[in-house]
């Protein structure tokens, strides 16, 4: 029996040698430990053995037993590190590998101007609503003083859709739908931007979808200064601290009185250059008090309340800011066009 010890062990340690693996080395484990190991074997024939004899035997079988598990033990160490090993060397990343380049869009100048205007009238308290872009025409223009037979309501300047439904010609029934809306008639102070849409044969400035951000202020004891106020912020903020601005009458149906918006020339400072035409005035809005018939179709009493309006061209304004010279630039998507404003931040002085 003690031969049979010694060529176990000497076998153990060929086989042994030969372990690659974890797999491997379970195989073994179970070969040399297990229920039907050589050595469970042995130990079964042990019980014929007489007391002196299995003393003897006993204690060289559990020191066989030992020295093959703490072996099968360092091994399976040994083993596990190697592993582990190899897994982090294949699953090694290079860091300084360049990266895979991610295209990231920019913003539309559009929306960028669209985007600094909400900023600049969020900060001071308004609010910034949309609308639908179909309009009754009631919105679109009845309620804004347009009655029926005006000129401007010609079929020829308007996509209608229905005889009285139409692509809105602008953002103002939003402010429309605004007021009539407001049941507790409260005072109202709002920027409605949006698209907007007439018949136009499109060229380098006119363009038949364009934009609007429409401003309206209802409240007790407005008056044109408070206009005059806004509006100078606004000018400042979009075309440098350095600007003022002058009102000129004008004529909408909307508003009374009505006046065009002027910003001293940003190019040349207001002394003439070829952007001003000379002038050192730039044209940029129109505006003006909400007209009467306006307040009191949408339930507000023209006796009580007083507001001020105005309307606001992003592409013309994205134009002068950016030296835009052709409206269609803005619709046709080409990405050379668009690029230009991937990261523009202007700042004018
Ligand atoms: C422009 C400039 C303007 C308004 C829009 C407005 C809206 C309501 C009441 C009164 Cl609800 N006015 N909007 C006022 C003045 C000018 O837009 O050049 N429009 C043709």
């Amino acid at each position: 029996m003690k031969d049979e010890l010694q060529r176990l062990s000497s076998v153990f340690e060929a086989d042994i040698e030969k372990v690659t693996n974890l797999n491997e080395l379970n195989d073994l484990r179970v070969n040399y430990l297990g229920k039907k190991s050589k050595l469970q074997e042995i130990s079964n024939m042990m019980r014929d053995l007489s007391a002196e004899e299995k003393k003897e035997c006993g204690k060289l079988m559990n020191e066989l037993k030992t020295s093959i598990e703490s072996k099968i033990n360092s091994l399976k160490e040994e083993l596990e590190k190697k592993e582990l090993n190899s897994k982090l060397e294949k699953e090694r990343i290079d860091v300084t590998l360049p990266a895979t380049k991610i295209n990231v869009g920019g913003v539309h100048p559009i929306t960028k101007v669209i985007n600094d205007v909400e900023e600049l009238f969020i900060s001071m308290g308004y609010d910034v609503l949309e609308g639908p872009e179909v309009e009754k025409d009631l919105y679109n223009f009845e309620m804004l003083n347009l009655p029926k037979g005006h000129p401007a309501r010609d079929t020829q300047d308007s996509f209608y859709i229905t005889e009285d439904t139409l692509l809105r010609k602008q953002t103002s029934p939003v402010q429309v739908r605004t007021m009539l809306g407001n049941k507790e008639k409260t005072p109202i102070r709002i920027i409605c931007p949006g698209k907007t849409y007439r018949k136009d044969n499109d060229d380098a400035t006119h363009s038949h979808e364009f934009h609007q951000i429409e401003g309206l202020v209802v409240d007790t004891n407005i008056s044109m200064a408070d206009l005059k106020g806004t509006l100078e912020i606004f000018a400042k903020k979009m075309f440098g601290e350095n600007r003022e601005i002058r009102f000129r009458p004008s004529h909408f149906p909307f508003t009374e009185p009505s006046i065009e918006v002027d910003v001293s020339c940003f190019n040349c400072g207001g002394k003439g250059c070829n952007i001003c035409k000379g002038t050192g005035w730039i044209e940029i809005l129109g505006a003006g008090m909400v007209h009467p018939n306006v307040l009191n179709m949408c339930g507000y009493d023209s006796d009580k309340f007083t507001g001020f309006a105005f309307g606001i061209g992003p592409e013309r304004i994205a134009m002068l800011k950016y030296g835009i010279n052709d409206i269609r630039n803005f619709y046709i998507d080409d990405l050379r066009f668009l690029k230009e404003f991937d990261k523009v931040e202007k700042v004018l002085k």
